[in-house]
């Protein structure tokens, strides 16, 4: 039996931890869309068309052809509608000084609005300090890489367990893992990417589980993409991977 998201509310203090599960509990739902659109447009109407029932988006802001802070106004007014966090996916990999510039400046400013955000640990402790020191303050959470889905992927074995300690050594700030599986016993979030109900790869590498392999794994949050955002209708898409991954919470929490 796994504690319930009810249950694992309560060992956390990280601000963007308990909004979350307050999520997560009032709209049933654990499916996080990563929204890999160019357009604005597309992107804030597939938003509009899913928020109902995801706990949270997932960004890659950089892929957009016509960002504006207007499109994040306008991002923001929706998260405002439709209750979730952002998750921009920017994969930070540099030292500490730089990623805190990335975080908080540029054209971005990621930190001014996405609630979590994720870094490789690669670099060592200096990145998550340099990117505490740009989301800290705001409320924000960080997520390690700790193991990716795509095929070939060298975050195993004594990365990921190095992955680890260095989230061990931050929990202020580190929420958590992008991972495959419940990487560690200690109280942190899985986000699990690679989820497909339909699909076991594409033809860059990456590989599919279904939204059930990846909770009975210890995941906590689903990420699906295309799975979602490519399909004819994407509303019976969302609904069916949001069903898929409460039930396979539910019946977790109940073995
Ligand atoms: P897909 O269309 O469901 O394959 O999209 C998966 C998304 O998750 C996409 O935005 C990737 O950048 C992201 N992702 C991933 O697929 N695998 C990983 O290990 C990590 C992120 Br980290």
């Amino acid at each position: 039996m796994v504690d319930t998201y009810t249950e694992r509310a309560a060992h956390y203090t990280n601000s963007v931890v308990q909004r979350l599960f307050g999520i997560i509990q009032r709209k049933n739902s654990n499916l996080c869309v990563a929204a890999d659109l160019t357009r604005k447009t597309a992107l804030l109407t597939l938003v509009d068309a899913v928020g109902p029932y995801i706990c949270v988006l997932k960004t890659h802001i950089d892929i957009l052809e016509d960002f504006d802070q207007e499109f994040i106004r306008r991002l923001q007014e929706l998260q405002a509608r439709h209750d979730f966090l952002i998750f921009e996916d920017r994969k930070f990999a540099d030292i500490g000084n730089t990623v805190k510039l990335q975080y908080t400046s540029g054209i971005y400013k990621i930190s001014s609005w996405a609630d979590i955000t994720n870094a490789h640990p690669l670099p060592g402790d200096g990145i998550v300090a340099g990117l505490k020191e740009g989301g800290l303050e705001k409320g924000r959470g960080l997520l390690l890489l700790a193991e990716m889905s795509s095929e070939g992927s060298m975050a195993t074995g004594s990365y990921t367990e190095s992955c680890i300690s260095m989230a061990q050594r931050n929990k202020d700030f580190v929420i958590g893992f992008v991972a495959g599986r419940k990487v560690s016993d200690d109280d942190f979030l899985v986000f699990t990417p690679g989820v497909s109900l339909d699909t076991s790869r594409d033809s860059f590498g990456q590989q599919y589980r279904t939204p059930q392999q990846a909770i009975d794994s210890g995941s906590d949050v689903i990420i699906v993409g295309r799975g979602i955002y490519g399909a004819e209708d994407v509303v019976v898409e969302a609904k069916r991977y949001r069903d898929a991954g409460w039930a396979a919470y539910l019946a977790a929490s109940l073995e």
